[in-house]
């Protein structure tokens, strides 16, 4: 070696081999310190209590990706920020309806079954399903009803849907989801108009019992509609099932689950990737993580709503199974309807709600 490059390395220690191996020996010891590639990363974009921390966790640890996890309480705030970009999201949770828009307007990636192994777990009962036929853009999630809940100690005469709800008696002690579609979608039931039969001229039928209904809620919250009623500020609620389902399961005298005589939305909660997203694998490699059966058990043990997952149902207790609210019988199921991509009526029932929650006619 001559005496310039022993210099060299004297004074740049990055161009010793040495120093390379030491450096070798010592990030095991202490990963956290030294600068490694970037760590891979996921971005969630998710319904609020829907994905329990320890899934994202496990995931994380056995991955070493990094996940981001951000809410929204209905498909149409999504539906918002996503196309208003920005939010760098890899993966969406959009409702069956909210799949189908997304799809038509090519919004979403194609999914790779190569990198989904476990969709074998999945009930062919919530797969190939009109709003994304062969499942080209989305997997399920959960699956659930949108429902009545009594609080039987407060209300004592029977109360077999929206129309015993609404009857005016209730009035300032009812809690609903805060969600347009949905409002709408009660209002044709009691009409008998079939939920997806949603125009401008329908909406306007919907329009007088929304008006009558409105002011007789205390509270809308879509995030966490049970608070209200385990706090006692309200006496019924139409929730999604998963809630009514933690409600029944914390006091199944006091909190009755009712599916509406006059019919009922089962929504259908997926995953999809949306086309901006930066990180596909990672995406996938999480859709797969949570079609796991220990995995998914332990979103149903969290979020008690129906799991499509038959793997994953088989680990789930008699009492889990048992829950009215997560899990309607087949007598039950045949009045149930899922909602379709309704288009350009979609902005009118948003704008309908808003304006007759703010007090116009
Ligand atoms: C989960 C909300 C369920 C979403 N917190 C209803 N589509």
């Amino acid at each position: 070696m001559t005496t310039r490059l022993r210099s060299r390395l004297r004074r740049n220690p990055a161009l010793n081999l040495g120093f390379w191996i030491f450096l070798g020996f010592l990030v095991p010891w202490f990963p956290g310190s030294f600068p490694a590639r970037a760590a891979e990363t996921l971005n969630l974009f998710c319904w609020s209590e829907y994905i329990p921390r320890p899934v994202i966790d496990a995931f994380q640890k056995e991955t070493g990706i990094r996940v981001t996890v951000e809410n929204y309480a209905s498909n149409e705030e999504m539906l918002a920020k996503l196309l208003a970009g920005g939010g760098n999201y890899d993966l969406i949770q959009p409702s069956e309806y909210t799949v189908e828009a997304l799809a038509k307007a090519g919004l979403l990636l194609p999914l790779d079954r190569d990198q989904l192994p476990n969709v074998k777990n999945l009930d062919p009962k919530f797969l190939d399903l009109a709003f994304d036929p062969g499942n080209r853009f989305s997997l399920p999630w959960m699956v659930g009803t949108v429902g009545i809940v009594v609080n039987t100690a407060r209300v004592k005469e029977p109360v077999t849907g929206f129309n015993d709800v609404f009857n005016g008696k209730h009035r300032g002690r009812i809690v609903v989801v805060d969600d347009s579609r949905e409002l709408v979608s009660w209002a044709l039931a009691t009409l008998k108009i079939p939920t997806n039969d949603l125009t401008p001229a329908t909406l306007a039928k919907a329009k007088p019992i929304v008006a009558r209904w409105l002011p007789q809620i205390k509270v809308f919250d879509s995030d966490s509609p049970k608070t209200a009623l385990l706090a006692g500020d309200v006496d019924l609620g139409v929730v999604w099932s998963g809630e009514g389902a933690v409600l029944y399961r914390q006091d199944p005298a006091r909190f009755r689950w009712v599916l509406p005589s006059e019919g009922s939305h089962r929504f259908i909660d997926n995953l999809a990737i949306p086309k901006t997203c930066q990180h596909k694998a990672a995406a996938e490699r999480f859709m797969d993580f949570v079609l796991r059966p220990e995995i998914s058990k332990l979103i149903s043990d969290a979020f008690p709503y129906t799991n499509p997952n038959l793997a994953a149902r088989r680990l789930l207790t008699a009492a889990q199974l048992a829950n009215p609210a997560s899990y309607p019988t087949p007598e039950q199921e045949k009045d149930l309807e899922t909602f379709r991509d309704i288009g350009a009526t979609a902005s009118e029932v948003d704008a309908m709600v808003s304006e007759l929650k703010s007090g116009g006619r």
